[in-house]
């Protein structure tokens, strides 16, 4: 066992003895707290494919301290079993970051939001419903008019049967799940009866358990990321039509001074429910002080490693401590170790955003928001309340404008990886001065919403291809906007199948580059590849998946060449209406006799369609091919080498008819992926063949069979192709 851990127990245990209150403690069957357990389960922190273990797999428990025992003896005892690898104390406090600002008013946002760009991003995108903010908090009021169609819901357990009916271990989690765990606090002064997770998330901080009239904050922090905005009601949220995942993990304010308060494995199990439940972003506005002993719980750490494997950002409050000595970040905020941990401190919108002096400070902290008179929304059920709205400052109200910030990048590209957001965030935010501290305050600065989401990227993946088939590994793919490189990649291969995915720059990243409305041109080994994309506008996702592009073999000039085997050759005929002794004879000589399929000949043991021969310089009725037409095919036995014809350039709408069996046809369309070229016919064919006379060889197209199977992907202009129908069809080619 880490030395550590005894260490901290040690103070823990002290500090617990003396908060203490035995007059409750003798008959009251709820527990005065919990410690943190972790039983070895054998598994690791993190398993070799790469994916996190849960809390419970890997061994941790909340486990109440029995009766009569104080925490220090409880802790003793477990240490001495052989199969506990840690225990500590479940005592650090999360408190909620905001200071309260009583009475509430609605007040005019514009001003703070307009210092952080947030109408510029608005033009852009104002938020969509497949992005998810889990908000970790006090739980939030379900019946709020500014939440309507914006709650995050289980569809899997929508019920109120008291059955877990999607076995997540949250019980009828419609709307999310409440962590908070019985203790006598929270039973005496919330009404609290038992630590069952379950779906009850409405949000219960504030009025009448608390004196001084703080209140809502979980509601509050769901209406900074998420109110509706533009519908002529109360306040604007940053992102007005993203989902808001409700997850309790703060109780009404059963501490001291009524803030809403909760413990290290609440959160732990707050955070792994979110990023099990499929949110995208967290958001933390609470925090522990710094100085607090165990502020640093493995069982956090844990469910942040979760949540970086899945790619959840977690957006955590430095906290409102830096009037104490208690100088440095508050937990969660503080890990550094964690990319996905953004530490968000305040700035005080109400004089230049500088630093807001409750604001925590340290290394750790990557981005300031305005805290100070920040308007949202609160409980409407809270007695006395004209209006469900009000102000509050602190960095619990500055976390979630950065929260909404990325809920509206992820809404603007939905998919770039963490790092490229955070990155994008950190690019644009507006430098910050210095605070009298002389420490790291607001790490990049102060968010600017509209300028990042303007600098975000298009990203465009699928198959390169060349003429429908996949290119090599490594083969160049590059973008063009206006003529301006704005990207450029290299292919991948997944197995034979080619891969790329390229990010295409914005205007705001590099001029003449992407903006609204602009087309995206992506070449593949330096050949214009189709189909070109458009850069998305408003409330446009700028990801595109799995849209493969292919460069395209160019169709024939003046003179269209075709190559004869020193086999029999397949050959088309572009001239006009004649004989075959006249016709054919531009053939290279020797050749001894021309074959040419008749789909509706009868054919004495085939069935329907034989063909048709000309003997050379043999009349009828040893040759019965009496009419070569123009863009008739025909077998010839003539040596090697190439034939060149005038392109009869074909009138678009030309039509090939099919009979079914088999049948032979010249493709005059533009060249085609097969599928859209046959598209008329689809379900009607079964196969098509192609004959390489240089090689004597078949080519083979089975239509829906993987590209990889299939010998070539296209119909190209003026090529012989064979197709076996199932019925009778025509084609009309462009
Ligand atoms: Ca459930
Ligand atoms: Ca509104
Ligand atoms: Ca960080």
């Amino acid at each position: 066992m880490p030395r550590r851990w005894v260490a901290i127990v040690a103070v823990l245990a002290a500090a617990l003895v003396a908060g203490a209150s035995p007059a409750f403690a003798e008959n009251d069957p709820r527990p005065e707290g919990y410690v943190i357990v972790q039983y070895a389960t054998g598994v690791q922190a993190q398993s070799a494919d790469g994916s996190a273990p849960t809390l419970e797999e890997q061994g941790f428990r909340h486990v109440p301290i029995p009766k009569g025992k104080t925490a220090a003896q409880f802790i003793a005892e477990l240490q001495q079993q052989p199969n506990v690898l840690s225990v500590e104390n479940d005592a650090p406090i999360f408190q909620a970051a905001e200071i309260p600002d009583d009475p509430y008013y609605l007040r005019d946002q514009a001003s703070y939001l307009t210092q952080i760009g947030a109408p510029a991003a608005w033009d852009l995108t104002q938020g969509n419903g497949t992005v998810v903010v889990a908000v970790l908090d006090s739980g939030i009021d379900l019946s709020h008019p500014e939440f309507r169609g914006r709650l995050w819901e289980n569809p899997a357990d929508a019920y109120s049967d008291g059955i877990d009916h999607d076995g997540n271990g949250c019980i009828n989690d419609r709307y999310g799940c409440n962590f908070v765990s019985l203790t006598q606090a929270n039973g005496k002064i919330c009404g609290y009866t038992n630590s069952i997770h379950n779906g009850n998330v409405m949000d219960d901080s504030g009025p009448p358990h608390t004196a001084n009239g703080a209140g809502s904050h979980g509601t509050f922090v769901a209406g900074i990321v998420g109110a509706a905005g533009d519908n002529n009601e109360g306040i604007a949220g940053v992102g007005w039509n993203i989902k808001l995942m409700t997850v309790k993990v703060l109780d009404c304010g059963s501490e001291a001074g009524g803030l809403p308060s909760g413990r290290p494995f609440e959160v732990a199990q707050g955070i792994e429910y979110a990023v099990k439940m499929g949110a995208n972003i967290i958001n933390l506005s609470l925090a522990v002080r710094p100085d607090e002993p165990g502020a640093d719980s493995p069982a956090v750490r844990r469910a942040i490693e979760s949540a970086r494997a899945a790619g959840v950002l977690i957006v955590a409050a430095a906290g409102n401590h830096s009037g104490s000595d208690a100088v440095g970040t508050g937990y969660p905020a503080a890990y550094t170790e964690y990319p996905n941990v953004i530490a968000v401190g305040a700035s005080n919108n109400l004089d230049n955003n500088t630093w807001a002096p409750y604001s925590n400070y340290g290394p750790a902290i990557d981005f300031a928001a305005p805290g100070d008179q920040i308007a949202s929304t609160i409980r409407s059920d809270l007695p006395g309340i004209k209006v469900p709205y009000g102000t509050a400052s602190g960095t619990s109200m500055a976390t979630p404008l950065v929260s909404g910030m990325f809920a509206l990048m992820m809404s603007r590209n939905s998919r770039l990886g963490l790092q490229e957001y955070v990155d994008i965030a950190k690019a644009t935010a507006t430098p910050a001065a210095p605070a009298p501290h002389g420490q790291n305050w607001a790490g990049a600065g102060i968010i600017n919403i509209g300028a990042a989401v303007q600098r975000l990227p298009m990203s465009i993946s699928g198959s390169a291809l060349k003429d429908w088939k996949d290119v090599p590994a490594g083969t160049d793919v590059r973008a063009f906007i206006d003529g301006n490189e704005c990207g450029s990649t290299t292919t991948t291969a997944f197995g034979i199948v080619s891969r790329y995915s390229i990010r295409v720059k914005s205007a705001a990243e590099k001029a003449g580059c992407g903006a609204p409305g602009k087309l995206v041109q992506l070449t593949v080994n330096g050949q214009t590849a189709y189909p070109s994309f458009t850069w998305g506008g408003v409330n446009e996702d700028l990801a595109v998946a799995s849209k493969d592009v292919s460069s395209i073999s160019p169709p024939p000039g003046a003179v269209v060449v075709q190559t004869l085997g020193s086999g029999w050759s397949n050959i088309a005929f572009f001239d006009q209406t004649t004989s075959p002794s006249n016709g054919l004879s531009q053939l290279p000589a020797p050749w001894s006799a021309a074959y040419h399929w008749n789909p509706e000949k009868l054919a004495l043991t085939l069935g329907l369609g034989a063909y048709e021969r000309y003997i050379r310089n043999v009349p009828f009725p040893v040759s019965d091919w009496l009419v070569v037409k123009q863009y008739d095919t025909f077998w010839v036995d003539a040596p090697p080498g190439n034939l060149a014809s005038l392109n009869p350039n074909p009138a678009p709408g030309r039509i090939a008819q099919f009979k079914p069996g088999w049948n032979s046809f010249v493709y005059t369309g533009s060249s085609k992926e097969v599928k859209d070229a046959l598209s008329s016919i689809a379900g009607k064919y079964t196969e098509v063949l192609q004959y390489d006379n240089a090689t004597q060889k078949w080519l083979l197209y089975i239509p829906g069979q993987p590209r990889y199977l299939n010998d070539f992907g296209g119909l190209f202009k003026l090529k012989i192709y064979w197709i076996y129908m199932t019925d009778s069809a025509a084609i009309s080619m462009d």
